[in-house]
């Protein structure tokens, strides 16, 4: 193998370490000299962080990793995330705006790190994100779609309990009388492209950069609705 790819090899595979390890320090000084060194802020995260974190989800799952352990895992993402994150949105900056999401976590679930990232390679593609958070209800999504005239709402659900609260969102916005003008679109680990035809989505993303096409597309549908002004 040549030095180089080698050394780059050597590097993904601290990052990951570094979040299997739970090691806030080491995860955003490696983050730190991987931008030093050139390197692409969504190869560091598809390639040294994210495997990291899957690593520890099966650890968990199989009772070799406990709760705070996971804890400790994600507090290093976010710092790994602290130092990539604007170098990934300063690419957004300077395009022009793509359009309106309002973003979030369903009712009763935390996680965060996926969405985050939907969020941050959103913006570097132009989008204005507005992050609500985690564990949002229905109709604090429909709220905020409202007074932003979003074009877009993404949900994200982490957990196979929390999956339903998709599904609630999407009547909020019905019960609003915003559904045909809002694309809602859904994501996380447990949700596929089946379980969002059943509860009615206009579309299903697998990753954080398919979430960019996926959004992409979905504001060519709502041009394409739009009736011709003469
Ligand atoms: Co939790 N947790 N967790 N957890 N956790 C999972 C999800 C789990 C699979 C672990 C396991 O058992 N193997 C399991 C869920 C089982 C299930 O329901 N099927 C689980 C569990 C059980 C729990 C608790 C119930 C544990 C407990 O208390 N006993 C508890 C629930 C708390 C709650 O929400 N109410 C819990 C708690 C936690 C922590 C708080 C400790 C922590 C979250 C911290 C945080 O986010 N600030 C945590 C973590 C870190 C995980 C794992 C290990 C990692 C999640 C993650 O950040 N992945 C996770 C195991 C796993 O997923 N492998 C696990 C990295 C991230 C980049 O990927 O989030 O999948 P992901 O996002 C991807 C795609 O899914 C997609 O794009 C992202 C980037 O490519 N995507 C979208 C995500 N959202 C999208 C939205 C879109 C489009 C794409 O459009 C809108």
């Amino acid at each position: 193998m040549e030095p180089e790819i080698l050394m780059s090899t050597d590097v993904f595979s601290a990052m990951r370490q570094s979040i299997i390890d739970g090691a806030p320090d080491t995860a955003s000084s490696l983050a730190q000299q991987a931008i030093a060194a050139g390197t692409a802020p969504l190869e560091a995260i598809d390639k040294g962080y994210v495997p990291g974190m899957q690593d520890v989800g099966e650890q968990f799952a199989r009772g070799q990793m406990f709760l705070p352990d996971m804890m400790a895992s994600a507090e290093a993402m976010r710092s790994a995330m602290s130092i990539l994150d604007p170098a990934l949105r300063k690419l957004g900056a300077e395009r022009p705006m793509a359009g309106t999401v309002v973003l979030g976590t369903t009712k009763g679930d935390i996680h965060e790190i996926g969405k985050i990232l939907v969020g941050t390679l959103l913006t570097a593609h132009g989008f204005l994100v507005h992050d609500l958070g985690v564990d949002v209800a229905g109709e604090k999504f429909a709220a905020k779609a409202r007074e932003l005239n979003a074009d877009i709402i993404g949900v994200s659900a982490l957990l196979t309990t929390t999956m339903r609260n998709q599904k609630a969102v999407i009547d909020a916005l019905e019960q609003s009388g915003l559904r045909s003008q809002v694309k809602v679109m859904v994501g996380g680990a447990p949700v596929t492209r089946r379980w969002a035809d059943e509860i009615g989505a206009d579309g299903y993303a697998p990753n954080a950069m398919s979430a960019v096409a996926l959004a992409r597309e979905l504001m060519q549908q709502k041009q394409e609705a739009m009736p011709l002004h003469i």
